[in-house]
């Protein structure tokens, strides 16, 4: 078999990216919020449905943004399964990440054990929207709104969830997302941060330039976040190609469901949520099983990845090691399986029938 990554990024036919290259030389603009990045921020806004949203370079410094815009500072409570990026923008901004377990079925940050995890110094909840499966979000505004607490989604991978017929970016204080190459919509390199009221986004705009400029001088704090014509002429092309893409991610899924059903569980989808396929994650029996497996789809040219192995909570060298059960048992026994537009069905077959074959 030829080798089979995790994730491949998607391309669309390079002429189309060429018209907006010719585009880029015609304007001799290429960053700085250049005519691309503004068309594409229209047209994402349009595609999503929200109004107050920023392209970034990427979805860390989006996170980052988040947490400064929202002026937070002592403990912020997050959930320990999740990319390293969702905790280093936490201790990046000077603030200390509290874990809290997740749900053993959504696999996301678990309400019920976000109250007791509050205390004096709790500023925010920042939860991520794992593999695109929407939290809990009302129970979790509920507890914000309870103790004045903020609200960031992690929304790196939930580019074309809704929940309740409305954009999960809608959800919290600040939703952000990556546009990552290995993402479901990619711009190569991007993010989004997307705000719920326009004041805070206009803080959000100032910190992606450098902070807030005045006459001759400084007003606040800045970063630069902001992305180059090229990324936005990738993210004007992809989003053309979004239908098509969910399409055949779903395809791919419904192969692994089919065939792996009986001997391995899936993550438990929120009913009110749309899905976007953007990750394929099983749950082995146990530990053993999953390496056993990962080994022999290697033998055979196919990589998994051990999205996410190991645990925040008790794995980072820097903080003091916290075992929450619930993340420990799923960080250990969670795999992701090759999912991406190019795969084509009969390779899915094939993986999940070397799976079969393995257990
Ligand atoms: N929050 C969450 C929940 C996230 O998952 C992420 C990023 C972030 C925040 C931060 O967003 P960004 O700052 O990244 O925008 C990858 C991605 O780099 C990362 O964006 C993503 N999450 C994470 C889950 O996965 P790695 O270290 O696994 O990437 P890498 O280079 O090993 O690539 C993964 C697979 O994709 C490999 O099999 C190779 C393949 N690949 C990769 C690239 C870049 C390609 O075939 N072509 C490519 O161009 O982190």
């Amino acid at each position: 078999m030829n080798k089979i990554l995790v994730t491949k990024p998607f391309l669309a036919p390079r002429e189309e990216y060429e018209t907006y290259f010719n585009k880029i030389w015609d304007n001799q603009w290429l960053t700085n919020m250049g005519p691309l990045a503004v068309e594409l921020e229209e047209k994402l806004m349009a595609h999503i449905g929200v109004k107050n949203l920023l392209f970034v370079s990427n979805g860390t410094i989006a996170l980052q943004m988040a947490i400064k815009a929202l002026g937070l500072k002592g403990e912020i409570i997050t959930t320990p399964f999740s990319f390293v990026a969702t905790t280093h923008s936490i201790v990046w901004e000077g603030c200390t990440p509290v874990f809290v377990d997740i749900q053993i079925g959504s696999l996301n940050i678990d309400p019920k054990k976000i109250e007791e995890a509050i205390t004096e110094n709790t500023s925010a909840i920042l939860a991520t929207h794992i593999f695109g499966n929407p939290c809990d979000v009302e129970a979790i505004q509920k507890i914000a709104d309870k103790h004045n607490l903020k609200v960031i989604y992690d929304a790196a991978h939930a580019f074309e969830i809704n929940f309740k017929d409305k954009s999960i970016f809608e959800f919290g204080d600040i939703s952000t997302c990556s546009l990552h190459a290995t993402k479901f919509y990619h711009t190569g390199e991007g993010g989004l941060v997307i705000a719920k009221h326009k004041e805070v986004l206009k803080k959000l705009g100032y910190i992606r330039n450098h902070g807030l400029h005045e006459k001759e001088g400084f007003a606040s704090i800045g970063t630069n976040a902001k992305n180059s014509e090229f990324h936005a002429a990738l993210g004007l092309v992809n989003i053309n190609y979004v239908g098509q893409i969910l399409q055949k991610r779903k395809q791919l899924a419904e192969i692994y469901e089919l065939q792996l059903q009986d001997k391995v569980k899936f993550q438990t989808w929120n009913n009110d949520a749309s899905k976007n396929y953007c990750y394929f994650p099983v749950i082995f029996k146990t530990e053993q099983e999953l390496l056993r497996v990962k080994e022999y789809l290697e033998q055979n040219n196919i990589f998994t990845r051990r999205y996410f192995y190991p645990s925040l909570a008790s794995s980072l060298p820097y903080m003091p090691a916290v075992f929450l059960p619930n993340t420990e048992s799923i960080s250990t026994r969670c795999l992701c399986l090759p999912i991406y537009f190019d795969l084509p069905l009969s390779d899915a077959k094939k993986i999940s029938e070397l799976i079969l074959e393995c257990i």
